[in-house]
């Protein structure tokens, strides 16, 4: 029975069909939320889907980093931040301590590669962080002390406005998804439904061409907006149309129905090209 209930549920998931991304244009482009986050955070989930159009492998100032979804500045209390970082060419997820602005991270060498699409993800359930690729675990920080601070704003492909360091991502980007709970990599897999407890902010960008507003999915309304108006600028990113192969949510579907069913599998594996 528990069985059919999965099946039942991820059907209704995969009638969700995908039409659009996000590309960030590496010169500055990126999603801005202007309002306060709805909750404060002191266990979280950050995922996103990403591809890359250039990999920061110099400590070259603005470009040595690329950063993917972030509230506040790395010397914020409180911030977290989830970019790709030159010194290891890959990914590393950071929180900022709220008693002072120290920065716990979990990194990785994981060799990521351009033109390929990456589910990436960090968690933190109170007091360990992980760092997920495509599911697999790729580091964890054991004991690390935080709180969000909720009135830092949030941002997806750019540290923050007035920051010397932009470190604006280039690339496209999809689905991306905030809870107040640390995720398992099974439930990753299975996608985001906008009705999950624990869901802070669901943004999947399918609003319609020419629109500002990057709606929130979830419960709280927490949109943000293209560029740093809420009108068209040159920090806007460009919505496109869905490219093929993106791992939409009716194809990981199929795969979190595998894991249910006790048949081991991969993220890596469910990319085919
Ligand atoms: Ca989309
Ligand atoms: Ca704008």
């Amino acid at each position: 029975m528990f069985k059919v209930a999965i099946l039942v549920m991820s059907l209704l998931y995969a009638v969700a069909a995908d039409a659009a991304i996000l590309d960030f244009d590496g010169q500055g482009d990126m999603v801005y939320f202007p309002s306060a986050a709805p909750v404060q955070l002191t266990a979280m989930t950050v995922e996103c889907l990403v591809k890359f159009d250039r990999i920061s492998t110099t400590n070259t100032g603005n470009t040595r980093a690329q950063e993917l979804v972030n509230i506040g500045t790395d010397r914020d209390a409180g911030h977290f931040h989830l970019r790709q970082d030159w010194n290891n060419q890959s990914i590393s997820f950071r929180l900022g301590n709220v008693d002072s602005p120290i920065d716990y991270f979990v990194t990785t060498d994981y060799a990521l590669e351009l033109d390929r699409w990456y589910h990436i993800a960090g968690t933190y359930d109170g007091t360990d962080m992980h760092l997920y690729i495509d599911g697999n675990p790729m580091g964890v920080y054991n004991g690390a002390v935080w709180t969000s601070d909720p009135t830092l704003p949030m941002s997806f492909g750019y540290h923050l406005i007035g920051y010397p360091w932009e470190y604006p991502f280039d690339g496209q980007m999809d689905f991306v998804a905030l809870w107040d709970h640390a995720r398992t990599p099974e439930q990753m897999a299975a996608g985001v439904d906008p009705n999950a407890a624990g869901l802070v902010g669901y943004w999947d960008f399918e609003e319609p061409l020419g629109e500002q507003t990057v709606t929130d999915l979830g419960p709280y309304a927490y949109n943000g907006q293209l560029g740093t108006t809420a009108f068209v600028d040159p920090a806007d990113p460009a919505r496109i149309a869905s490219p093929s192969p993106i791992p939409e949510p009716s194809t990981l579907v199929i795969w979190s129905l595998l894991g249910a069913l006790g048949i081991a599998y991969s993220w890596r594996r469910r990319r085919a090209a």
